[in-house]
C-alpha cells in the first residue's frame, strides 16, 4: 500500500506494519535459535537455518529499536520514491523523466545537470542511513551473526568466507572481457565527446554512459553501433506503432512463459497490479513483484511506459512471478528462491529467447537478417547491457559489506563509494564530490535496502539457464540464435527447478536445471565470443585500463 500510495498516513501505517512484522521475526528467530544444533531430520534443519538467515534488516530484540528501524526503513524508501529534481529554470522532473534524458541527450551539461540534480534526492537521508546500519547491525547480532554483512553473505548454502571467494572468482572469470567493452566504449565517447572531456587513459565520468547509475549502457547503442544500419531492431517503434499499451505488454511477456506450458497468470494479476504510474499521488516506480497471500494474489507494480526497455522489466518481473506461482505448493520456510540470484534470474533467462526471429513471430521486428555483421551488432547491444552491469552489480554490496563491517566508516561513505565505482566499473563522478553527498543513496536499493549480489550472480547464471534450456530443447547453434519459445521440454525443466524453492540447497536446483552444481562464468563469456574477438581487434592498438 504505502509503495502505491507515499503520503504521510500510509508512512505511519506503513512503519506500525512493519513493527509488528519485525516482532513477530524477532520471536520466531529466537524460537529458532533454541533448536540450532539439536538433532533433527534435514527438511526442519533446513527450515530452521533458513528462518535465521531470511531477512536483509534483521529486526534486533528491543522493541524500540524495532520500531526505529521500521520507521527509518519506510521513510526512507518514501523519500527516494517522491524524489523530483527542479531544475535552475524551475521545471521539476521525476526520476523516471531524468532517466529519459540521460539515455537520450548528447549534451554534456544536460546531462551534468540531470545527472547532479537526481543526487540531490539523498543527502537528507544519509543521516538516517547511519542510523539503519547500526540498528541492522545489532539485529544481526542478536540473531548470532558478527555484523550485516555476514548475514547477508551467508544466504548461499556455504560460510560467508567461501562465498566472498566464489564471488570475486566469478568477477575474475568476466573482468577481463568487461574491460575490452570498456577500453572500446571510452575511445568513442573520447571521440564523441572531446579528448578534454573523457581521457584515453582514466576512468569515463559517469553521466555519459546513457543511465542515471552507469549500471547498464545499452542506450549508447545508437553511438556505438559496430556496423551501422545492420539489422537495427527498432522494437520501441514497432510497440508504439502498433499501439501496445501497459496490459497489452505484459500480457505479451505472460504468453512466452505460457507458451512454454507454465499456467496463465491468474485474473486478480491484472485486477490487482499497478502497471501504470497513477497522476494523482506518489508512488515507488522502481519496478518490483509481491507474492501476496501465498502464490494466491501475486502483483507487480511498474510504471510501465511504452518502449523496449520496459518490456524486458515486465518479462523480469514475472520471472518473480511465475517463481511464486511453482512454489506455492511448498511449505512457507521453503518458499523463496534457490538463492536470491535465481529469483532474479528467471525473467532475465526468458528475455536472452527474445531473438530476432522470436521478434518477428510477434511482429515486433520486419525482418531477420543473419549474418556476421548482424550477429556483432546484437551482441554489443546486449553486452552494453550484461556486460557493463557486471562490475555495478559486484560493487554495491561490496560497498555495503564494508559499510556495514564498519571498514568504510560514516565520515566515508561517499569516498569509499566513489574509490569503488573506480576500481570496479572505471567510472568517475563528473564534479567534485564531498562528504555533504550521499551517492550510494541515490540507487533504489540503498534506501530500499535490497540486496544487490543477487544480481551481479543473476546475469552470470541466467547464461547458464539459457545454455542449459536450448540444450533441453534440442536446439544445436550458437545460443544467441536460440529462442525456447514454445518448447514445453524446457520449459518443464524450468518448472521443476522453480518449483523446488528453496527446498534444497541451490546447488540442486542448479543441477536439476543445468546438471552443474556450481554458478559458473563460462556460459556468458561464450556466449559473447564473436563480440570478445571483434573488440580486441577494435582495441589492439588502444592502450586500455584507468
Ligand atoms: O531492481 C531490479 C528489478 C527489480 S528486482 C527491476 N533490477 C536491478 C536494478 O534495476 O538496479 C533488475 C536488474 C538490476
Ligand atoms: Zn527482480
Amino acid at each position: 500500500m504505502r509503495n502505491t500510495y507515499i503520503t504521510p498516513d500510509t508512512a505511519i501505517l506503513a512503519a506500525k506494519a512493519g513493527e509488528r512484522g519485525l516482532a513477530f521475526e524477532s520471536k520466531v528467530v529466537n524460537q529458532a535459535m533454541q533448536y540450532r544444533g539439536t538433532e533433527m531430520d534435514p527438511q526442519t534443519a533446513r527450515a530452521i537455518e533458513l528462518m535465521l538467515r531470511g531477512s536483509s534488516a534483521p529486526a534486533p530484540n528491543d522493541a524500540e529499536l524495532q520500531a526505529e528501524l521500521s520507521a527509518i526503513l519506510t521513510d526512507m524508501n518514501g523519500q527516494y520514491g517522491a524524489g523530483k529534481y527542479c531544475n535552475a529554470a524551475g521545471e521539476c522532473r521525476e526520476l523516471q523523466e531524468l532517466e529519459s534524458i540521460l539515455a537520450e541527450s548528447r549534451d554534456y551539461d544536460e546531462l551534468l545537470d540531470v545527472w547532479q540534480g537526481w543526487r540531490q534526492v539523498s543527502p537528507p537521508y544519509r543521516k538516517q542511513y547511519q542510523r539503519f546500519v547500526e540498528i541492522a547491525n545489532q539485529g544481526a547480532v542478536d540473531f548470532g551473526y558478527k555484523n550485516l554483512a555476514e548475514l547477508w553473505k551467508g544466504g548461499y548454502d556455504m560460510d560467508s568466507h567461501t562465498f566472498t571467494i566464489e564471488a570475486r572468482g566469478l568477477w575474475d572469470q568476466v573482468k577481463p572481457f568487461y574491460d575490452e567493452l570498456h577500453c572500446h566504449v571510452r575511445a568513442v565517447l573520447s571521440d564523441t565527446y572531446g579528448a578534454d572531456k573523457v581521457s584515453l587513459d582514466g576512468p569515463i565520468p559517469a553521466h555519459l554512459l546513457g543511465n542515471m547509475w552507469s549500471q547498464t549502457w545499452d542506450n549508447l547503442y545508437p553511438m556505438l553501433e559496430p556496423f551501422e544500419g545492420v539489422a537495427s531492431l527498432d522494437v520501441t517503434a514497432a510497440l508504439k506503432a502498433q499501439d501496445y499499451d501497459e496490459v497489452r505488454m505484459a500480457k505479451t511477456a505472460e504468453g512466452f512463459f505460457t507458451s512454454l506450458g507454465l499456467p496463465a497468470l491468474p485474473e486478480s494479476f491484472y485486477q490487482n497490479s499497478m502497471l501504470k504510474k497513477p497522476r494523482d499521488r506518489n508512488v515507488v516506480c522502481h519496478a518490483s513483484a509481491w507474492d501476496i497471500d501465498n502464490g494466491n494474489d501475486p502483483r507487480i507494480k511498474q510504471c510501465v511506459e511504452v518502449n523496449e526497455e520496459q518490456l524486458g522489466t515486465l518479462h523480469h518481473e514475472l520471472g518473480h512471478i511465475y517463481y511464486y506461482l511453482m512454489y506455492k505448493d511448498q511449505p512457507s520456510s521453503f518458499k523463496g528462491g534457490a538463492h536470491d540470484g535465481f529469483h532474479e534470474a528467471i525473467g532475465d533467462t526468458i528475455q536472452l529467447s527474445m531473438t530476432p526471429a522470436y521478434l518477428k513471430k510477434m511482429g515486433l521486428v520486419d525482418e531477420v537478417t543473419e549474418s556476421y555483421e548482424a550477429t556483432i551488432n546484437k551482441q554489443m547491444k546486449l553486452a552494453l547491457e550484461k556486460i557493463a552491469f557486471l562490475p555495478f552489480g559486484k560493487m554495491i554490496d561490496e560497498w555495503r559489506w564494508k559499510v556495514f563491517s564498519g571498514e568504510i566508516a560514516p565520515e566515508d561513505y561517499n569516498a569509499g563509494w566513489w574509490k569503488l565505482r573506480e576500481e570496479y566499473q572505471g567510472i568517475k563522478a563528473p564534479i567534485a564530490r564531498t562528504e555533504a553527498d550521499f551517492d550510494p543513496g541515490a540507487k533504489y536499493h540503498i534506501p530500499g535496502n535490497t540486496p544487490y549480489t543477487r544480481y551481479f550472480l543473476s546475469f552470470i547464471m541466467q547464461f547458464q539457464f539459457h545454455k542449459a534450456l536450448c540444450e533441453a530443447a534440442g536446439f544445436d547453434g550458437p545460443l544467441h540464435e536460440c529462442s525456447i519459445y514454445n518448447n514445453k521440454t524446457a520449459g518443464t525443466k524450468l518448472g521443476t527447478m522453480l518449483a523446488m524453492g528453496q527446498s534444497k540447497p541451490w546447488p540442486d536446483a542448479m543441477e536439476a536445471l543445468t546438471g552443474q552444481r556450481s554458478m559458473d562464468g563460462s556460459a556468458i563469456i561464450d556466449y559473447f565470443a564473436p563480440l570478445n574477438s571483434w573488440l580486441k581487434e577494435q582495441n589492439k592498438d588502444r592502450s586500455c585500463g584507468w
